[in-house]
């Protein structure tokens, strides 16, 4: 399997693999129970109550349908495989979707002992953002979503060629550089009754700036009030704070309050699996029998989309969540490299104070995750890279992973001669 030169990701898969052997025979034994469920009392009907059972797949169901039967006897001569275990089902590995439902959610999340999460694995967080999307452009009544401005800039494109229709809502205030809360409460107040709302986990791209949870409180009530269903992109959950609980706790705020909601989750960045696609799709619904419902029409969303996905990083998510030394020897790399990059901030507003560096730089260190989105304008940044050859997208966010204490002085220099030099 992994012949030729071995690079590192090669070497950490190897390393893996012995916790992967015998992966199956522990799997069985650490799943998370589900409890019989009544349904939750909530005061209004699921939004999903009218979404039909779809059908099992012609061909992949024919594998479901056998992996259930019990019979010693039974033959599988469905699948065009070699090996039946070849192909995962359309929804991804079972173990990978309870354990990433737990890892947002919580482990004691009501929600996923009602029965009433539907988790699907998906093509990391942009694949779970664009089967999300596509399944309420084909069963929500409302076809219109609002994102943040700014926001990843990716988001528009994938909500878009889903069948939604994008719109902005105020994020982010240039001025003060924080967060534009009154913009942000009365935009998602004249929203139509029913728009979805897509919402930063935490660490939000570009800005780094982060409602407080007193200010997510607010928005909670007023999405609930105005019946508006939020769609959380969780693509940093422990990169904010270096905790997987708190990053999560715009998530489970608003599943606690019984409601529905969407969350995409991505094991690029805190898992380090960029090039594996990993990533999950969560619906919370209100009750069990909706949320499987909704499960058969998200596969007829993914299965002509790319059938279903690939296994090698899905059992490394599950082979690590569920192995509580794995577990907790991740807990703190991710602490770690929360840790170092709040260093860099500190190192790089440090290196502009001595340099005397005309501006307030103190954004540096208050925004939050990966990214520091430095106020530098697009011709400040082409100078930057014309004449230090540093390289940054053009609205001034600077990737704080990518910086070290070797090269925090050069970027000082480069970001000092710009604002003095380019106006
Ligand atoms: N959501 C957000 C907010 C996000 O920043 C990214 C990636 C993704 C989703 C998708 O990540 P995936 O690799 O599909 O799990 N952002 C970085 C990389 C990229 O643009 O693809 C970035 O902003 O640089």
């Amino acid at each position: 399997m992994h012949s030729g030169v071995a690079s590192p990701a090669d070497r950490r898969l190897s390393a893996l693999i012995r916790h992967l052997e015998g992966a199956s025979n522990a799997m069985d034994s650490d799943t998370i129970t589900a409890s019989p469920t009544s349904g939750f009392p909530g005061a209004r009907n699921s939004v999903f109550e009218h979404v039909v059972r779809a059908p099992e797949d012609p061909i992949l169901g024919v594998t479901v349908a056998y992996n259930k039967d019990s019979s010693p006897l039974k033959l599988n001569l469905g699948v065009g495989a070699y090996r039946t275990e070849e192909y995962l089902p359309i929804v991804g590995l079972a173990d990978f979707n309870k354990l990433s439902a737990k890892l947002i959610l919580g482990a004691d999340s009501p929600a996923i002992q009602e029965n009433r999460v539907t988790t699907v694995q998906c093509l990391s967080g942009t694949g779970s953002l664009r089967v999300g999307g596509e399944f309420l452009a084909r069963h929500y009544h409302q076809r219109t979503i609002y994102i943040p401005l700014p926001t990843w800039g990716n988001h528009p494109k994938v909500f878009t060629i889903a069948g939604l229709s994008v719109k902005t809502y105020c994020y982010y205030d240039p001025v003060t550089r924080g967060l534009n809360f009154q913009g942000l409460l009365e935009d998602l107040g004249s929203a139509p009754s029913g728009a979805i709302v897509l919402l930063h986990a935490c660490a939000h791209n570009p800005t780094g700036v982060d409602p407080t949870p007193q200010q997510w409180e607010q928005i909670r009530q007023l999405i609930r009030s105005k019946a508006l269903l939020p769609f959380f992109d969780s693509a940093y959950q422990g990169f904010a704070s270096g905790n997987l609980d708190a990053d999560a706790h715009s998530v489970r705020l608003f599943v606690a309050d019984g409601g529905e909601c969407f969350v995409a989750q991505s094991y690029a960045k805190n898992m380090g699996l960029y090039g594996e696609r990993v990533g999950a799709l969560s619906i919370v619904c209100k009750s069990a029998d909706v949320a499987s419902r909704v499960e058969s029409q998200l596969k007829l969303v993914i299965r002509p989309m790319y059938s279903n996905p690939p296994i090698h990083g899905a059992s490394i998510v599950a082979t690590i969540l569920k192995d509580r030394n794995m577990f907790q020897e991740w807990t703190i790399e991710l602490k770690a490299m929360a840790d170092r990059i709040i260093n860099m901030r500190q190192q790089l507003f440090d290196a502009l104070r001595t340099r005397g560096t005309p501006g307030d730089w103190s954004h540096i260190i208050k925004q939050i995750g990966m990214f520091t989105f430095t106020g530098l304008n697009s011709e400040q940044v082409a100078f930057i890279t014309k004449e230090y050859h540093i390289y940054m997208t053009s609205d001034g966010r600077i990737s704080m992973a990518g910086l070290s204490s070797r090269t925090v002085p050069h970027l000082a220099d480069a970001i000092h001669a710009a604002v003095t030099r380019v106006v």
